[in-house]
């Protein structure tokens, strides 16, 4: 039913200004040539601003300072702009290092010497960048996932969290509740410093269940020295369903750094499994050696006293500093979740480490010996922090938990801005939180996870269109009307024409996303996808798409990548191309699927085997002018697709209404 392109004739990917040729600097510093223009332009803007300035600074001088020109650039005591006109343009220097010096990675997205100048947003375009469907606290700074459990018909979720600003600091547990995972309430803190063993910051940690219904919570303290050391925590009251009110044990800290451990190299407890005789309980602990990555593993009875074992769980040279590590079971029979202690026939264990020095999460997929408490991976080449990646975008310090409400394992990740620092703090907040994703094992690849959104999202879909049997010849591209552009679930396939694909060969196989050039790059067998966030003019644009190398001996490898080099004009915005390889089954179409959410896209391809999350902030492609196409840019190969998408509502965020319950 494809009426729309009937009335509307493909457009000449050569004409679209989208495709103008991409410059040979590198794409993470390069500016493009309009880019180069206005910085001439905000130079000369600049120029005459400060004297202006100059000027009016004279004759105010013994006013009050001005609340509305520009945020302070400390961090702190944010003063946002209260017209909607453009927020003045300023040139600035790098935001101070955060976290460093506390032993994590730098918190703070520090742009590079000449990009150093601010887009000039408006209030307008700043709100729109603000998601409608994924959780984000009210305000502030948000990082990783924490201790996240279903309990008496409630999800929480616990979050690293700054109440004092948009930029990591003074790091608190945020709480929230959900019935479904979508419609969320927050509610007051669960754990802020306080401590001399957490006053420099409650750091991520998970959540254990016992078998007589208890709850341990299991995180890391940063010291008053600044040093990380492993705490306690538990819920003072088991019949609240809303578990508000968090103890932290008497006897805290329980874990100090090991001798020849780092006492920054210490950190993110997992969610605890029963040991082989079942009368024990074990965690894993992330840390590093010189540069190999390590995973210590501790055991206890009561979670009061540990010991240490010997050995590591599992190490990988050159990865550094594994934070996060999750380890769990997945099933490689059955489609349901499993729970952590979970061992025996038909199941494999996950590990991932989310890797400081590169800031993403690596998994493996192996075999645990719970007698010798060693992992080993199934492929040692693709073993952790050398292999598969959760999600090839913008994802970190991801945990996973156990629902035992609906027999799945959930996903949840750190999806972090990838604007400045300052744009940060003039928005007021920084980072998202994916939607959460089930995951399991790919049982048709049999060396993959899959993931995939939680069901309970598509509540949200609203109306629907639908774009049948597409044909888009070589370098076309066609334009799909869509009702709300900043807010669409887009589920797409693509066919290559058989006998081209037979008779074409072309053999890339150096093909990589992130070094191709993007979308611009044509090949005889791609790319192919669509384009979200793109204005009329093509200008700006995101295009997720396939590109298929096909090499002399018949073979084809398929990557699925997402182009970022033209998604914002604003030139203090990371812009490159992500992706990887996908694999493809004989037989299965080319499928993708994307939750658009504003100033995120987060797309699964070939149902979740390989997954790229994007975060973007267009200057010309929001609200009503966003448009949404479908592009061919191979050379060789006409590709048929069909689409169908919907328009996705808001979910309902707020603070839980105590007053009313
Ligand atoms: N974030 C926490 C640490 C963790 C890091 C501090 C990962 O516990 O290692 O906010 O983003």
């Amino acid at each position: 039913m494809a009426t729309y392109l009937s009335k509307t004739p493909a457009y000449d990917l050569e004409d679209a200004t989208y495709y103008s040729p991409i410059p040979d600097q590198p794409p993470a510093t390069s500016a493009p040539a309009g880019h180069r223009r206005s910085k001439k332009l905000l130079a000369s803007i600049l120029f005459s601003s400060f004297f202006l300035l100059s000027l009016i600074l004279l004759f105010i001088k013994h006013q009050p300072e001005s609340a509305v020109s520009q945020t302070k650039f400390n961090g702190t005591n944010q003063e946002k702009s209260s017209t909607s006109k453009p927020i003045s343009p300023a040139t600035r220097t790098p935001p101070p290092s955060r976290g460093v010096s506390q032993g994590v990675s730098e918190k703070a997205f520090r742009l590079a010497g000449s990009e150093n100048v601010s887009y000039s947003w408006t209030k307008t375009m700043l709100s729109w960048q603000r998601t409608s469907y994924h959780f984000q606290p009210e305000d502030n700074w948000m990082n990783d996932p924490n201790g996240p459990l279903y309990y008496k018909g409630w999800y929480h979720l616990f979050y690293q969290y700054n109440p004092d600003s948009a930029v990591w600091g003074t790091i608190s547990w945020g709480h929230a509740v959900s019935k479904d995972l979508i419609h969320w309430f927050y509610l007051p803190f669960a754990m802020v410093p306080d401590q001399w063993y957490d006053i420099s910051g409650v750091w991520t940690g998970s959540a254990t269940f016992l078998p007589d219904g208890r709850i341990v919570m299991l995180y890391t303290g940063d010291t008053v020295d600044i040093v990380q050391v492993q705490c306690l925590a538990y819920p003072a009251n088991l019949s609240d369903p809303l578990l508000l009110d968090w103890v932290k044990y008497s006897g805290n800290p329980v874990l100090f750094p090991p001798p020849g451990i780092g006492v920054k190299d210490f950190r993110d407890p997992t969610t605890a499994w029963l040991s082989p005789d079942g009368d024990k309980w074990r965690f894993t602990i992330g840390s590093k050696v010189n540069k190999t990555g390590i995973s210590l593993v501790y055991e206890t009875a009561d979670f009061k006293s540990y010991d240490m074992l010997d050995g590591y769980l599992h190490e990988v040279p050159g990865t550094g500093m594994w934070e996060c590590v999750d380890f769990y079971p997945v099933s490689t029979k059955e489609v349901n979740g499993l729970d952590t202690s979970v061992n025996g026939p038909g199941i494999k264990h996950v590990l991932k480490a989310s890797l400081d020095d590169d800031k993403n999460d690596y998994y493996a997929l192996g075999t645990y010996d719970q007698f010798e408490n060693k992992w080993v991976p199934d492929d040692p080449e693709l073993d952790v922090g050398i292999g598969l990646r959760y999600d090839y975008g913008k994802y970190y310090a991801s945990k996973t938990f156990y629902d035992q409400n609906k027999q799945r394992r959930i996903l949840w990740g750190w999806v972090r801005e990838t604007d400045s620092e300052y744009d940060d703090l003039l928005k007021g907040w920084a980072s998202v939180q994916s939607i959460p994703r089930t995951v399991v094992f790919d049982q048709k690849t049999g060396s993959n996870l899959l993931q995939w959104p939680v069901i309970e999202v598509e509540e949200l879909r609203s109306k629907s269109v639908e774009f049948d049997n597409v044909k888009l010849g070589p370098g076309s591209i066609s334009p799909l009307k869509v009702g709300s552009p900043s807010q669409m679930d887009i589920v797409a396939s693509f066919e290559i024409d058989k006998d081209a694909f037979e008779g074409t060969v072309e053999a890339n196989s150096s093909y990589s996303c992130p070094t191709s050039g993007g979308a611009a790059n044509r090949g005889k067998l791609g790319p192919f996808g669509i384009i979200v966030f793109a204005d009329e003019t093509l200008s700006e644009g995101t295009p997720i798409y396939f590109y298929v190398a096909k090499g002399a001996n018949g073979k084809a490898e398929t990557h699925f990548c997402a182009d970022e080099l033209r998604s914002s004009e604003a030139p203090d915005v990371y812009k490159v191309v992500y992706g990887s390889k996908v694999p493809i089954i004989d037989g299965e179409k080319y499928s993708l699927r994307s939750l658009v959410d504003h100033s995120i896209v987060e797309s699964f391809a070939q149902g979740g085997r390989t997954v790229i999350t994007s975060r973007i902030y267009p200057t010309k492609a929001i609200n009503g002018a966003a448009r949404v196409f479908l592009f061919n840019n191979a050379t060789g190969v006409s590709v048929t697709a069909s689409v169908k998408i919907w328009n996705m509502g808001s979910a309902d965020i707020r603070h839980f209404p105590f007053n009313q319950s």
